[in-house]
């Protein structure tokens, strides 16, 4: 396979790594600190780059104390199927900042996501009601990205729904998996990975890359 020299229209998207979900966070991923070098590296190569950051109300909806219920267990809302997590990145705590191992001076803007006490957002373009946009697919376009390459936590979650929101946005989509590390909550890591697959969202690994 030919190497990846990103262009003017590949945009790197990294997501949510930050204290929470990362070892000793409210929420922490599974080996999620290690993605830090390696988003870092990817970072250095692309000219369009966009955090996120998981930023969440106190009592927000998607926060099983909320409800008077247990962690990782699924309530119906409104807008569908919510699982319950530990409180986690809360807007302005320690835990909702990035990580500070995390270097990415030359990242042009943040999306904080989530921020709606009633609605969840693990997508970076579009809410959990899948109704209201954060405005991501728009400033991507009008800055003339056509392919985006998606890292960092969760694979199966907020990576997953903002890999998967982004095809349906019409953008390239490639999610870089050695950048990612996943939560794998009942089978939930494998079928992401199929439902990103039958949307066409290409799989691939740091090495795809052309050293710079
Ligand atoms: C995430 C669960 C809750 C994520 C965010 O970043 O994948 N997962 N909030
Ligand atoms: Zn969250």
């Amino acid at each position: 396979m030919t190497q990846i020299r990103p262009g003017a229209d590949d945009a790197l998207i990294i997501v949510d790594v930050q204290n929470d979900f990362c070892a000793g966070g409210a929420l922490a991923v599974p080996g999620g600190e290690a993605v830090v070098p390696v988003v870092n590296r990817l970072a250095a190569l692309f000219p369009v780059v966009v955090l996120t950051q998981d930023w969440h109300t106190p009592g927000h909806v998607s926060f099983a104390a909320t409800h008077g219920r247990q962690p990782f267990e699924t309530i119906d809302l409104p807008y569908g199927p919510q699982v319950l997590w530990p409180d986690h990145c809360v807007m302005g705590s320690s835990g909702a900042a990035f990580h500070a191992g995390l270097s990415v001076p030359t990242a042009q803007l943040v999306v904080r996501k989530g921020y709606h006490a009633d609605i969840d957002s693990y997508s970076a373009f579009v809410e959990a009601d899948h109704a209201t946009p954060t405005g991501l697919a728009g400033y991507l376009r009008e800055r003339g990205v056509a392919r985006i390459f998606v890292c960092g936590l969760a694979t199966d979650f907020c990576v997953a729904w903002t890999a998967m929101d982004g095809r349906k946005a019409g953008f390239k989509v490639c999610v870089v998996e050695d950048a990612c590390r996943a939560i794998d909550l009942d089978g939930s890591l494998a079928r992401a990975w199929k439902e990103m697959g039958d949307l066409g969202v290409a799989r691939i690994g740091e090495a795809a890359f052309a050293r710079a």
